[in-house]
């Protein structure tokens, strides 16, 4: 039997210098693995919460050394001899152990860091790579990258409200030619920005921030960048965004404050994002509407849902109680998956599940806060949605889960299948 026999927990630094957990897990057999917890931004309000020790000296109070103190005492003394095969019994305890309806006790941080660095353990164990740990299948899928290429919102210090613009290479047949592709676009929209006299420097998730003259203009340069990279709009390469529209959403009205101050009723706001699906390639739009305005999302799902993918992010929080609520409700029609969200690796793999099970789509997802830690790039390829958030190919937290599924690629060889168009079945 493969027993937890240590757990040991660091105080790290994410990407935006913001202190986050490295947890090690150890097994009896001396196998050990460890993993490193992403950290958001725009966070929803019912995710699961971080633990943050609040003393202002160290900080500006965002250390998280009560965590690492929960780890190193009483998850371990409640895992010490726990059979690390059994995820599922894991997580359980970890849940029952915190007691909370939303693991505000021992913190999500610390309980997701266990979690995963349990499971990277007996991938190690069992001398498997973690996708092959996650789910055993016959065939591996390689996602296709929303690849964010222009920040804005809570990621950037610029005028632009919508929080991610992003390329989808889902024409292309491999995974690393559509990489390629969204790396071109990236580079080729670099170039585009520099000869506008617009800014070059990046975002917390790589894509480009500069100062622009609308909302709407980052559309007109993507689509510019994508010819002027040789790939073809809306046949190759197309566009999604993320809104992230609880940020600007005031008491039930759309304000576009970091622009032009416009203000849009969810009925205008919906009939926007009508008219950018008519006059762009865009194929996928997330939290187009804030969690709190369900009757936005509802009738913006009927409006919009049956030409784009319509992610729910802040919406459903990777929580399987309140997916199903959304689902029962008739909100959107595809989730995005975040481990931290919800700390626990079971219950990510049961709101995936629920998504399969009701015809969602599926996208996991890094956070604004990121590490070197590639555990989603295997989870994307376990789980096989064929679809990956994981920001540009400009800064390493990002780059390391694209490498990670180069390496997968390469590891599988001719069996490597590249999701693509078939990921978008429905809305392309
Ligand atoms: C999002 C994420 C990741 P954050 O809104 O989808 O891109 O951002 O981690 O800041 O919530
Ligand atoms: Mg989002």
């Amino acid at each position: 039997m493969s027993a937890v026999t240590n757990l040991r927990a660091i105080e790290i630094l994410d990407s935006r210098g913001n202190p986050t957990l490295q947890v090690q897990a150890e097994l009896a057999s001396g196998s050990r693995a460890s993993a490193k917890v992403p950290s958001g931004a725009s966070t929803g309000i019912n995710e699961a919460v971080e633990l943050r020790d609040g003393d202002t000296s160290r900080y500006l109070g965002k250390g998280v050394r009560e965590a690492v103190n929960n780890v190193n005492t009483e998850i371990l003394l409640a895992l010490e001899g726990f059979a690390a095969d059994d995820q599922r019994a894991i997580d359980e305890t970890l849940i029952r152990l915190d007691g909370t309806e939303n693991k505000g006790r021992l913190g999500a941080n610390a309980i997701l860091g266990v979690s995963l660095a349990v499971a990277h353990a007996m991938a190690s164990e069992q001398g498997v790579p973690l996708y092959r740990r996650l789910a055993n299948r016959d065939r591996y899928e390689l996602p296709v990258p929303m690849f964010n290429i222009l920040n804005g919102g809570q990621h950037a210090d610029n005028n632009v409200d919508i929080q991610e613009f992003m390329v989808l290479p889902l024409g292309l047949p491999t995974f690393s030619e559509g990489l390629r592709a969204a790396a071109e676009t990236f580079h080729a929209l670099k170039a585009i920005l520099k000869s506008k006299g617009y800014g070059t420097a990046v975002g917390d998730e790589g894509g480009f921030a500069p100062e622009l003259k609308s909302n709407e203009e980052p559309m007109e340069l993507i689509v510019e960048a994508i010819a002027t990279a040789g790939y073809e709009p809306g046949g190759d390469v197309l566009i999604g965004l993320d809104a992230a529209a609880s940020e600007f959403c005031k008491d039930g009205v759309y304000v576009f404050d970091q622009s032009d101050g416009s203000r849009r009723s969810a009925v205008e706001i919906s009939a926007m994002w009508a008219d950018w699906a008519a006059r762009y390639p865009l194929i996928s739009l997330e939290d187009g509407f804030s969690e709190v305005d369900h009757s936005g999302w509802k009738t913006g799902t009927a409006q919009l849902g049956g030409q784009l993918q319509l992610v729910g992010d802040d919406l459903f929080v990777t929580n399987p109680k309140i997916f199903q609520a959304g689902i029962s409700d008739g909100l959107a029609n595809s989730i995005l998956i975040k481990l931290n969200q919800i700390g626990t690796v079971t219950e990510t793999l049961d709101c995936i599940q629920m998504a399969r099970d009701n015809g969602y789509t599926f996208i996991i997802s890094h956070r604004s806060g990121e590490t070197s830690d590639t555990t989603i790039a295997d989870l994307a390829v376990a789980c096989g949605g064929g679809q990956i958030k994981t920001g540009s190919t400009c800064r390493s937290d990002r780059v390391a889960k694209y490498n990670r599924l180069l390496e997968i690629e390469a590891e599988l060889g001719s069996h490597a299948v590249y999701a693509g168009r078939q990921a978008f079945g429905a809305w392309l």
